[in-house]
C-alpha cells in the first residue's frame, strides 16, 4: 500500500485572545490598527487563518457587534486570510453575546466543546448552549473549529454531530488547547490520548498554552496535526524573552513545518481543506 500523504500544515494565529493585559504586555495587538497589521505580517509569515478576539477603546475584551464586523471587513481588506471569530470570548460573557459573534458573518468561527475550570474561573460551555451555536453556524454557513480543551469533551463534540449532523462545509477540524490550568496538560501522552479519541475523518491542531507551546507544537507536527500559536496562548518566545509580536510566533512555526517537510498551506489550500467557502 503507498503511503498516505500527509497534508501541508495549516497554521492559525491567535493574536490577542481575552486574558491578557495590554499594559502588561505592550506588543499585544489590540486596535483595529495594531490587529490589521499583525494580520498582514502572520500572513506574510505563513499563517492561514486568524482567531479573532477584540478589545475595547479600554483595550478590554468586548464582543460588541459594531466592532466585530469592522474587525472582520478590515481584516478582509487587508488580507485573504480565513477570519475565524471567537466565539468563546472571555469567561465573563454572556451566552447571548457569543451566539450574536456570528451576525458578524466571519468564514469561521471557534466552538468550545465543555465546560472547563480556567485557572480560577470557569469556561462555561454547557451542551444546551454548544447545541444551539452549532445549529446557528449551520444556519448561518460559518464553519466551526471545535475547540477541545479535555478529553471528555471529545464525547460532546460526537454527540452534537449525532444529533445535527456534519458542520457547514462537511469537513470536522478540532483545535487541541493543552496545558490551560483546568484542562488537559500540554503533553505528548494527552496529545497522544486526545488525536486517537477524535471522530473518524476529523483532521486537527493544536496549541500549548505558555511554557506548553514548544513541546506541544513538536509533538503536533510529529503526529501528523496542524498547529496554532499566537500571543493568545504564549507570550514568552523563550525563557526569559517576551514575544515581540506575533509574526515571529508564526515564522517559528512556519520553520518547524518546513523541518518537518510540511510547509505552511496558503489560505486558498487552507478554505479546500476546512470547507471555507471562497470570497466573492
Ligand atoms: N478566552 C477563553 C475564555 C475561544 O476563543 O473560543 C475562551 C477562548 C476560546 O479563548
Ligand atoms: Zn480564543
Amino acid at each position: 500500500m503507498l503511503p498516505v500523504m500527509t497534508p501541508n500544515t495549516l497554521i492559525t494565529v491567535a493574536p490577542t485572545g481575552a486574558e491578557s493585559e495590554k499594559a502588561k504586555v505592550p506588543a499585544l495587538p489590540v486596535t483595529l490598527d495594531e490587529l490589521v497589521t499583525t494580520a498582514v505580517e502572520c500572513r506574510a509569515a505563513g499563517a492561514a487563518v486568524i482567531h479573532v478576539h477584540i478589545r475595547d477603546g479600554q483595550a478590554q475584551p468586548t464582543l460588541d457587534l459594531g466592532r466585530l464586523k469592522d474587525t472582520v471587513r478590515a481584516l478582509r481588506d487587508s488580507t485573504d486570510l480565513i477570519v475565524q471569530l471567537s466565539t468563546g470570548g472571555a469567561v465573563t460573557d454572556s451566552f447571548a453575546d457569543r451566539l450574536a459573534v456570528l451576525d458578524a458573518e466571519p468564514d469561521a468561527c471557534s466552538l468550545t466543546c465543555g465546560t472547563v475550570n480556567f485557572g480560577d474561573e470557569v469556561f462555561a460551555n454547557p451542551y444546551p448552549f454548544m447545541r444551539e451555536l452549532y445549529a446557528r453556524t449551520q444556519a448561518a454557513g460559518v464553519v466551526p473549529e471545535f475547540e477541545l480543551f479535555d478529553l471528555g469533551q471529545v464525547a460532546s463534540l460526537q454527540r452534537l454531530l449525532d444529533e445535527l449532523g456534519p458542520p457547514h462545509g462537511g469537513h470536522v477540524h478540532c483545535d487541541l488547547v493543552m496545558g490551560v490550568p483546568g484542562g488537559m496538560p500540554g503533553t505528548l501522552a494527552a496529545l497522544t490520548a486526545a488525536v486517537a479519541a477524535l471522530p473518524g475523518g476529523a483532521t486537527w491542531s493544536a496549541t500549548g498554552i505558555g511554557r506548553t507551546s514548544l513541546p506541544v507544537l513538536l509533538g503536533a507536527l510529529a503526529a501528523g496535526g496542524h498547529l496554532r500559536v499566537g500571543m493568545e496562548d504564549t507570550t514568552s518566545f523563550a525563557r526569559g524573552r517576551p514575544v515581540t509580536g506575533n509574526a515571529e510566533l508564526v515564522e517559528r512555526a512556519a520553520a518547524a513545518a518546513g523541518l518537518a517537510q510540511r510547509p505552511p498551506m496558503p489560505p486558498s489550500e487552507a478554505r479546500a481543506f476546512l470547507g471555507v467557502s471562497s470570497r466573492h
